[in-house]
């Protein structure tokens, strides 16, 4: 195996034997033969788009299987077996292009072992050109998290075939011999896509649940017993909400699930009791003191250990050998029955922290641009010198208390914009209100930073400046491929002296790096006191 697409891949460079995350070889290999088929589905409907005899059903299909092999989704072999085999018969249908097609059009496996062989040759190092690996690679992280936030998406309803057209075409490209300009070019598009995604998942999310508004989620436990609901998608939550009313227990969400409390739909359901415990490294000791079954809805799934795993449940995409898994019917349902019946016979949840503070979330475009004469007011007299955008991941490495420190180091007068799970770095630290508005703006989930990116297109327009004229400052973290996506989204609205870490990603190249740095202004982090004294300079 060969993965380098998170940023605790091992040595910085690339993890060989198995995943720090915990992907074994066998299936880095498997998701590699999973891309590799998903770029000759592509090449063949793209082409059967012109003669009117494309399948409908491939942009979906992709999505689920790039969604699938980002970090932290599933380590389940048998589901990526059936993923290959559903993309062999879907590709297969399919027209071919004619007589020389790539091999990934028409490569057929004899046996399980061929699936190995196969997927081993054609893994990201079967690419020399170190810098064309790398903007291929990039390319297709990023297409991960578009696939990501697309089948959030459409779940709720919504879709688009042009993101779908993109997804196809950015498969296709890495199976041409582009130059690097049109290689760059694609991975901007990428971003540009990103932000067409972002804006659909906001209006599903918006449309289906209301607009979040500002709201103090507590972070104690009840007396009856709970289900914990983590990862990132709102469908799933509704449906366990509705299904559980008279169950006689709570709902706790998790990491991601935060943000939930803000949406207006879920107000009714009065069983949705309280946040339970941090981002997402944390959740082996807050999995195992919560007593009750726990739903993992999307990533980031932790190998779980022997002494809770029977009380863990996927779902979606989410997947883990040996963990149960609730699986969507035809209409898009779920029965989550199994998980309410086992909640009714546990512990309630055991109480993480004495006096741990409410978390403030739901800080969304609509809720802040609804105070918006207080904040921009709080800018024209000094009360705010700087907003820092403090948006991304959380991870396990140590080297992430910088954001911890940079947080608490920050001056009264700055304002943190977050989004995703690295807000749990700095929600619960304490760090007060200015003339009424919170330090901490937390917008949502690491969706949600189109909201950030409302915000500042709002603010640059009333005060009539450019986007990067703002008192805005950006020092994000990163984790997986969602935020190599929004990275990849700030970009193209064309944000620069971006600050990036805690380290950068392995597959960027020293030269396509050059590129970010020239053309962008992106910054590795260094330490606090440089950080900070660089990004508060007026
Ligand atoms: Fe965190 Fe995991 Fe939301 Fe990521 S839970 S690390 S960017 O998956 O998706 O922020
Ligand atoms: Fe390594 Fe990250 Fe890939 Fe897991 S996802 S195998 S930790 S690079």
């Amino acid at each position: 195996m060969f993965c380098n697409q998170c940023e605790e891949t091992v040595k910085g460079t690339g993890c060989t034997v198995k995943g720090v995350c915990g992907k074994e070889d066998e299936i880095a290999v498997y998701h590699d033969l999973l891309i590799y088929l998903c770029k000759g589905i592509s090449v063949r409907n793209l082409e059967a788009m012109k003669s009117g005899k494309a399948d409908p059903k491939v942009g979906l299909f992709l999505a689920d299987a790039l969604f699938a092999t980002l970090t932290n989704v599933n380590f389940d072999k048998a589901r990526f077996i059936d993923l290959i085999n559903q993309a062999i018969t879907m590709r297969d249908a399919l027209p071919p292009t004619g007589t020389d097609e790539p091999d990934a059009c028409t490569w057929k496996p004899a046996s399980e072992n061929d699936l190995i062989m196969k997927g081993k040759a054609v893994g990201l190092l079967a690419t020399e050109n170190e810098d064309v690996r790398s903007l291929q690679s990039t390319l297709i992280y990023g297409m991960k998290g578009i696939a990501a936030y697309y089948t959030h998406a459409e779940i709720l309803g919504r879709t688009d075939p042009a993101i779908e057209a993109f997804l196809q075409k950015g498969l296709a490209s890495t199976l041409q011999d582009l130059s690097v300009d049109e290689m760059v070019g694609l991975v901007l598009e990428c971003g540009e896509y990103g932000v067409k995604v972002l804006a659909l998942l906001d209006a599903a999310n918006t449309g289906a649940y209301g607009k979040p508004e500002i709201k103090s989620v507590k972070t104690t436990v009840g007396s009856r017993p709970g289900i914990l609901i983590t990862g990132h998608d709102l469908k799933d939550l509704e449906m366990l909400l509705e299904q559980s009313q008279d169950a006689g227990v709570d709902i706790y969400t998790h990491g991601e699930m935060l943000p939930a409390h803000a949406y207006p739909a879920f107000k009714k359901y009065t069983h949705l009791y309280a946040n339970y415990g941090g981002s997402w490294p944390h959740q082996k000791e807050e999995f195992e003191s919560f007593n009750g079954p726990v739903l993992v809805t999307t990533n980031c799934i932790v190998p779980p250990k022997d002494s809770y795993k029977e009380r863990i449940f996927t779902t979606g995409l989410t997947g883990y050998p040996g963990v149960a898994h609730i699986r969507t019917r035809d209409d898009g349902t779920k029965d989550f029955s199994s998980l309410i019946e086992m909640a009714k016979s546990s512990k309630p949840p055991e109480l993480l922290r004495e006096n741990s503070p409410d978390l403030i979330t739901g800080c969304a475009h609509d809720a802040v641009l609804a105070i918006a004469g207080t904040v921009i007011d709080a800018v024209k007299n000094g009360d705010i010198k700087k907003f820092i955008v403090m948006a991304g991941c959380d991870g396990r490495r140590k080297s992430r208390e910088y954001y911890t420190q940079f947080a608490e180091a920050l001056p009264k007068d700055t304002v943190i914009l977050t989004a995703g799970c690295a807000k749990y770095r700095y929600n619960s630290l304490g760090l007060g209100t200015i003339g009424g508005i919170p330090r901490v703006l937390d917008a949502g989930q690491c969706n949600d930073c189109y909201s950030l990116v409302v915000i500042a297109q709002a603010l640059a327009e009333a005060f009539g400046v450019g986007i990067n004229d703002l008192p805005i400052a950006y020092n994000i973290s990163w984790y997986e491929q969602k935020a190599v996506l929004v990275l990849l989204a700030l970009l193209s609205l064309g944000i620069k002296d971006i600050t990036l870490g805690p380290t950068l990603p392995a597959f960027i190249s020293p030269a396509v790096l050059d590129v970010l740095v020239k053309n962008f202004d992106l910054k590795s982090n260094t330490t606090v006191e440089d950080d900070m004294a660089r990004m508060l300079k007026a």
